[in-house]
């Protein structure tokens, strides 16, 4: 796979696709970031854009991990302290997951959006942006109904990380983009070239495949879930036999996240697929690429049933060299 693939491979949207080739054909000493709020356990939403990390580190980029205290409090997430604490969780559980220790640099928000020139430079992007902007941008963001003062701070503070950061790639799931759309009109007015960014897809809850994947509310799996919780998890899962699911009855979309976590999390990690049947029932089948699974469960010839033991099998490889690492 060239690097421009390896880069973009499993992205939903590039940002643009001329601003990464350009940085694809000379990764040396260039800087990625991802940030994420301290709030609850790693779970495999987050883990979709660590993949993503781990694939940049490969390609030659510097990876940077900005755990985002400041952000997480002005967006309602717990006291400083509570944060703090979930943030230093946090960061053992990426390392336990995979990303190299030696090759990524953690930062904590707090290191330095507090410095005098990072609230300067806030407060000039403040001037150039709109309420109803920035209201806009926390539309998949914020939590709770309405949109506070503190919430209408959050987008224009991340738009500034990627200049403090001294970034070259900003990456972030879905529902981050309008707040990177935000930062490539404002960053110009304060001297500033537009960062070049690329969004990660959203999985949907697991249960229904509705909406996205959260610890928050719905089922998601987490980095702290044994064997069992991942089995029960996923044998409950909502898996129809297609990649493409009806709305709901209220005009709710729906994915297969059962497809999804195969397409975004097993492939991306393993050369090959299979999938234990007994010899009554067809035997094994072998999977080189996420598309021939899929057409096989939309066929028929995988049923969902045996889809799920598989993904149970390969999710817990995954996670449990992390769970290990934490409970010691
Ligand atoms: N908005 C992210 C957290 C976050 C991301 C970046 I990239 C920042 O520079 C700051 C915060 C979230 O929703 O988790």
């Amino acid at each position: 796979m060239d690097a421009y693939d390896l880069i973009t491979r499993n992205a939903s949207e590039v940002v643009t696709e001329d601003e990464v080739r350009a940085l694809a054909d000379d990764p040396e000493g260039k800087r990625a970031y991802v940030g994420y709020e301290p709030s609850g356990v790693l779970h495999i939403g987050h883990m979709l854009t660590a993949n993503k990390l781990i694939d940049l580190q490969e390609a030659g980029f510097e990876v940077v991990v900005l755990l985002a205290d400041v952000h997480a409090y002005l967006n309602g997430k717990g006291t400083f302290e509570e944060i703090r604490q979930t943030a230093e969780r946090m960061k053992e559980q990426f390392i336990a997951y995979g990303l190299d220790e030696s090759q990524t640099e953690f930062v904590l928000g707090s290191e330095y959006q507090l410095d005098e020139s990072y609230i300067l430079d806030l407060h000039a992007l403040e001037l150039e942006t709109t309420l109803s902007r920035a209201e806009r941008a926390m539309a998949e963001i914020k939590s709770g109904d309405s949109v506070t003062v503190a919430q209408a701070v959050y987008p224009i503070m991340q738009a500034l990380d990627i200049v403090y950061l001294d970034v070259d790639l900003a990456i972030g799931g879905m529902e981050q983009r309008k707040v990177h759309m935000l930062a490539r009109d404002t960053l110009p007015s304060i001297n500033e070239d537009s960062p070049t960014c690329m969004h990660t897809p959203l999985i949907a809850d697991l249960a229904t495949g509705i909406g996205k994947m959260s610890s928050s509310k719905g089922v998601t799996i987490s980095m702290e879930d044994t064997a069992e919780d991942i089995e029960d998890k996923v044998n409950d899962a909502y898996c129809p036999p297609t990649a493409d699911p009806e709305p709901t009855d209220d005009g709710d979309e729906r994915e297969n996240p059962v497809l999804q976590i195969f397409e975004y999390h097993v492939f991306p990690r393993f050369e090959q697929v299979v999938v234990e049947r007994p010899d009554e029932y067809g035997g094994n089948l072998e999977y080189d690429e996420y598309e021939s699974l899929e057409a096989d469960l939309e066929s028929g010839e995988l049923h969902p049933l045996d889809a799920k033991g598989a993904l149970t099998s390969y999710l817990d490889e995954l996670i449990a060299p992390g769970r290990e690492k934490i409970n010691g």
